[in-house]
C-alpha cells in the first residue's frame, strides 16, 4: 500500500473522546489536588471496571520493598518511610493498565484496520488490553492471530534479509525497565546497529547534553533530601500539579518550611498557586491548602535563556560592592571560563534581556534577590525548557547561574531536571543511545563478547526522516505510540507505511498498529502491575527514577491475558531469531533477571554489585561525580558556556505556539476531553491565547479559528476549526494540546543544538475560521 493513494491517511488524527457536552472554559479557583483530584480517580476507578482491585493495587504501589513502581512519571519515591506516596495521576495510571476490558482475536475479526483508522485514539485504547500476538493480513486488511514463534521467525526472517543492520531501528518508550532496556541495546548492537531512536530524543535531550558539556554527567545532581533542605526552589517550564504531582507534597513542605518558590513559566499552572497535599487526609478533611508559590514570573516562550542572563547580570554587578554576591572560592577552585562568561553578560543589555525574555527588569531583580538571599538553590525544569531550539544553551545557563554562587556539590543545592516517563533516565543509563560513548562500546564488546558498531545511529528524527527515505526499512518500537507522539504526523505516518515491517510491543490498542508497514506484527506484553513468571520463578525489574534512585518493581497481579510475554523474553525471541548463531545466552537471561544484572553490573558504571544493591530497602543511589565536585569535562572543572542570547521574538503576527499535556492525559492517552486546572471541560481542540492578540484579530471565546505553521523551511501545515480560550500569557505566546498539534511540527523543525523537534516553539499564525 503506497501512502500516497491510501484513503487512511488522517493527518488529523482524532484523539480525544467524542465529547459528551458543550465545551465551556473557567477560570480554576481551587487548590491542585485535594478533593477535586479525588472524584477524579473516583470516576477512572469506576470507568475501568476497577473498583475491587484498583484500590488494592494502588495500596502496593510505590513501597519500599515489594510493590510495583508507579508506571507513571518518574518523581522519586519518598524517603521517609512514607508508605503511601500516591497521586491522581498515577492511580489514573495504574488503573488505566489494570482494566478488565481486553481486546482479544474476535476484536480483530470483527474490525478491520481500514475500519480502525477512523475510530478516534480514546477509543483505540478504550478497547482494553492485548491479549495475543497479531499479524496483519493485507489481503483481509485485518489482524490476524499468529503464534509467538512464528512472530519472532517473521522478525528474525526480515532483519535477517536486510542488506545492512542499519536499515533497521529500535525505538524505546520511556517505560521499558533497566533489565529489558539492557538485552534490547545488547540485541541492536550485536545486530551492527545503534539505531536506538527513543522518547527522550523529544523529551530531555538538550538536559542530558547541555548538564554534560558543562559538568561531565548527563543528569541532574540533587535528590528529595537536597529538596528537603534547599532555601530556593526555581521552577521552569514544568506543569507539575498535572505531569509531576508529587512535586506539590515538596512544595508545600517547602513552603511551610519558609522556602522561597519561583515558578517560571508563561502560563500560571496550578501548581504555582496552592496545592491540598494529596496524602494529608487532615488537610483532605479540613480543606486546608498550603501555598506552592512565592513568586510566578510570566517570560515569553523561549524567554527563559534571557531572564537567568539577567539574574546573573544582577547578580555580577551587584558583586562590585557586595563581595558576598558571587561564591569567588568555589568559582576558582572548580570552575572555568568563568571571565568569559562575566564578559557575555556584561555585554547583554538590559534592554536585550527585557525584549527578549519578556519581562521587566524589576521582575528579573525579583529573581535575583530571591537567588543572591538564599543558601542553597535549587533550579529544576522540564519540557518548557528543553524543547527549543536553544534548549542546551538554555539549560547550560541554568548551570551558568547554579555556579555563580557554589550551588553544587552541597545539600540542598544544584539542577533537578524533572523526567518525564518512570524509567526515561534508566534507559539512558542502561544503554539506549545512538550515540554511545567509546568507553562504553569497549566495555560492552569485553563483557558480552559482541563486536558493537562505532558509527553513531540515529535518533527519532533522522529514524523518520530515513524511513521516509526508504532507508530504514524495520521499525520495531517497544513499547510507546511511535505515530501519534512524533513531530509532523502526516509525514511520520507516510515514514511507517514506508517500511517493509513494523513491530510494535504495546500492551494497549494505539494509532501506531494502525499506521503500518506492508507487514506489521502487534506483541502484546505484560505490564509494570502484573506478575512475570519465568523458569526460576517470579522476577522483578529495576527501574531508575528523576534522581538516580534504582529500585526494583515487581508485578502483583495476574497477566491480563496468559499469552502475553515480559518484555525481556519478547527480545530474547526476536534476538535468536534474527541472531541464530549468537553466543549471548538470551533463554537463560530470561530465565532469571539476576542474570541480566550481574552482566549489567559489569558493563554499566555505577551498577557495580547492583544485585544486592537494589535489594536494599530503598534501593541505591547511582553515583553521581558532579555532586562530589568530580568533573569529566575537558578542563576536568564545571565549565561556564557564553552562548550569545538567541532572539527568540516572533515577527509581527506570528505567534509562538506551545504545545502541551492536559491534565487528563498521558502522552498519547487521552482520559477524557477535560483540563481541570485550566477550567476546561468537553474540549480539546482548542487553542489558549492572549486576551489582547485576540482582540486584535477579531477573536472571542469560544470562537472557531485556523491555525497555520510556517516551518524553517517556508512550508505551511494547519489544523481547522480549534476553539479560542482567552489565557492569561504574555502577549504573542499561544498554547494548545499534543499530540493532536504534532500535525503542525514540520519534521525538518528540530534543534541543532540537540536534535528535539521545537514542540514548544511553533511558528503559527491564528486567524478566525474561514
Ligand atoms: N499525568 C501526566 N504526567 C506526565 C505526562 C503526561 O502526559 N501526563 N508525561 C510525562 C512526560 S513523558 C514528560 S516529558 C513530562 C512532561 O512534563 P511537562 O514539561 O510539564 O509537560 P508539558 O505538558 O509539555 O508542559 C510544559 C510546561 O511548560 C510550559 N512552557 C511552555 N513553553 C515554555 C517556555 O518557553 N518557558 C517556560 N518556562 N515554560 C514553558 C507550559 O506552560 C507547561 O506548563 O511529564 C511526565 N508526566
Ligand atoms: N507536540 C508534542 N509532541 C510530543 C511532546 C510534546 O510535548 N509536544 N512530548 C514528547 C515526549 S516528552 C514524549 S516522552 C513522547 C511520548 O511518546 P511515547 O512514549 O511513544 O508515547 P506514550 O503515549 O507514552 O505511549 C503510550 C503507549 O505505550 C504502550 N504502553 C504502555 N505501557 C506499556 C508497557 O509497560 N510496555 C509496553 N511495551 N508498552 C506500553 C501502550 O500501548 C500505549 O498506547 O511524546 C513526545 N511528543
Ligand atoms: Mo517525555
Amino acid at each position: 500500500m503506497s501512502a500516497s493513494d491510501d484513503s487512511r491517511d488522517q493527518p488529523e488524527p482524532q484523539v480525544g473522546p467524542v465529547a459528551e457536552g458543550e465545551p465551556t472554559a473557567e477560570r480554576y479557583r481551587h487548590p491542585a489536588a485535594g478533593w477535586g483530584a479525588a472524584k477524579s480517580v473516583g470516576q477512572v476507578l469506576v470507568r475501568e471496571g476497577a473498583l475491587v482491585d484498583g484500590p488494592r493495587a494502588i495500596m502496593r504501589m510505590n513501597h519500599e520493598n515489594g510493590g510495583f513502581d508507579c508506571p507513571g512519571c518518574a518523581w522519586p519515591d519518598d524517603t521517609k518511610g512514607l508508605h503511601l506516596d500516591i497521586c491522581e495521576n498515577g492511580i489514573k495510571h495504574v488503573t488505566w493498565e489494570m482494566t478488565r476490558k481486553r481486546v482479544d482475536r474476535r476484536f480483530f475479526a470483527a474490525h478491520s484496520v481500514t475500519e480502525l483508522s477512523g475510530w478516534s485514539d480514546f477509543a483505540l485504547e478504550d478497547q482494553g488490553r492485548l491479549t495475543e500476538p497479531m499479524v496483519y493480513d493485507a489481503e483481509s486488511d485485518h489482524y490476524v492471530p499468529i503464534s509467538w514463534r512464528d512472530a519472532f521467525e517473521l522478525v528474525g526472517r526480515v532483519v535477517r534479509e536486510l542488506d545492512d543492520p542499519n536499515q533497521a531501528a529500535f525505538y524505546t518508550s520511556g517505560r521499558l525497565g533497566n533489565e529489558a532496556t539492557f538485552l534490547y541495546q545488547l540485541m541492536a548492537r550485536e545486530l551492527g546497529t545503534n539505531n536506538l531512536p527513543d522518547c527522550s530524543n523529544m523529551c530531555h535531550e538538550a538536559s542530558g547534553r547541555a548538564l554534560q558539556a558543562s559538568l561531565g554527567t548527563g543528569k541532574g545532581t540533587v535528590d528529595l533530601k537536597d529538596w528537603e533542605a534547599t532555601d530556593a526552589l526555581f521552577i521552569m517550564g514544568v506543569n507539575a500539579a498535572s505531569n509531576a504531582p508529587r512535586m506539590l507534597t515538596a512544595l508545600a513542605e517547602a513552603y511551610r518550611r519558609g522556602a522561597q518558590i519561583v515558578h517560571v513559566n508563561p502560563l500560571v499552572e496550578a501548581a504555582a498557586t496552592r496545592t491540598i497535599v494529596p496524602h494529608d487526609f487532615t488537610d483532605m478533611a479540613r480543606f486546608k491548602a498550603t501555598r506552592t508559590s512565592t513568586l510566578n514570573l510570566q517570560p515569553r516562550i523561549g524567554g527563559d535563556m534571557a531572564l537567568l542572563r539577567g539574574m546573573a547580570k544582577a547578580i555580577l554587578e551587584q558583586a562590585k560592592t557586595d563581595p558576598k554576591a558571587l561564591d569567588r572560592e568555589f568559582i576558582d577552585r572548580h570552575t572555568s571560563d568563568f571571565d568569559t562568561y562575566r564578559k557575555v553578560c556584561e555585554d547583554t543589555s538590559w534592554q536585550e534581556i527585557e525584549h527578549q525574555s519578556g519581562l521587566s527588569r524589576g521582575d528579573i531583580l525579583k529573581a535575583a534577590r530571591v537567588y543572591q538571599d538564599a543558601d542553597r538553590s535549587i533550579f529544576s525544569w522540564c519540557l518548557g525548557v528543553s524543547q527549543h531550539e536553544h534548549g542546551v544553551d538554555t539549560v547550560r545557563e541554568i548551570v551558568n547561574v547554579l555556579l555563580l554562587r557554589g550551588n553544587l556539590g552541597r545539600e540542598g543545592a544544584g539542577p533537578s531536571p524533572v523526567r518525564g516517563h518512570s524509567n526515561v533516565q534508566g534507559n539512558r543509563t542502561c544503554g539506549i543511545d545512538h550515540r554511545p560513548t567509546e568507553e562504553f562500546l569497549d566495555r560492552l564488546a569485553d563483557v558480552c563478547g559482541i563486536d558493537p558498531p562505532r558509527a553513531h545511529g540515529l535518533d527519532t528524527v533522522g529514524t523518520i526522516q530515513a524511513m521516509h527515505r526508504g532507508e530504514v526499512k524495520v521499525f520495531v518500537g517497544m513499547g510507546g505510540n511511535f505515530a501519534l507522539a512524533a513531530p509532523d504526523s502526516a509525514y511520520t505516518y507516510e515514514a511507517l507505511r514506508a517500511c517493509d515491517l513494523t513491530v510494535q510491543v504495546s500492551t494497549k490498542l494505539n494509532r501506531s498498529h494502525l499506521v503500518h508497514g506492508r507487514q506489521a506484527l502487534i506483541l502484546p506484553c505484560l505490564g509494570r502491575t502484573e506478575k512475570d513468571h519465568q523458569r526460576t520463578g517470579i522476577q522483578s525489574t529495576s527501574v531508575e527514577d528523576s534522581m538516580s534512585m534504582v529500585h526494583l518493581s515487581v508485578g502483583m497481579k495476574r497477566p491480563a491475558s496468559a499469552h502475553l510475554l515480559s518484555e525481556p523474553a519478547i527480545i530474547a525471541g526476536m534476538a535468536r531469531a534474527a541472531l541464530p548463531g549468537s553466543d549471548t545466552p538470551w533463554e537463560w537471561y530470561v530465565e532469571d533477571y539476576d542474570r541480566i544484572r550481574d552482566t549489567m553490573a559489569q558493563v554499566l558504571d555505577g551498577f557495580e554489585d547492583c544485585n544486592r544493591r537494589v535489594r536494599l530497602p530503598l534501593g541505591f543511589r547511582i553515583k553521581q561525580p558532579a555532586r562530589e565536585l568530580v568533573f569529566h569535562t575537558p578542563s576536568g572543572r564545571a565549565e561556564f558556556s557564553a552562548a550569545p542570547l538567541p532572539d527568540v521574538v516572533p515577527t509581527s503576527g506570528v505567534l509562538a505556539l506551545g504545545t502541551m499535556r492536559s491534565h487528563d492525559q498521558w502522552n498519547t492517552t487521552i482520559y477524557s476531553d477535560n483540563d481541570r486546572y485550566r477550567g476546561v471541560r468537553n474540549l480539546r481542540t482548542l487553542v489558549f491565547m492572549n486576551e489582547e492578540d485576540m482582540r486584535e484579530r477579531g477573536i472571542a471565546k469560544l470562537d472557531p479559528v485556523d491555525i497555520v505553521s510556517t516551518a524553517k523551511d517556508g512550508t505551511h501545515r494547519r489544523l481547522n476549526g480549534y476553539l479560542a480560550i482567552p489565557y492569561d500569557m504574555p502577549r504573542g505566546c499561544a498554547a494548545g494540546y499534543m499530540p493532536e498539534m504534532n500535525v503542525l511540527c514540520a519534521i525538518g523543525d528540530y534543534s541543532t543544538q540537540s536534535d528535539q523537534p521545537l514542540m514548544k516553539h511553533v511558528k503559527v499564525r491564528i486567524t478566525p475560521a474561514g
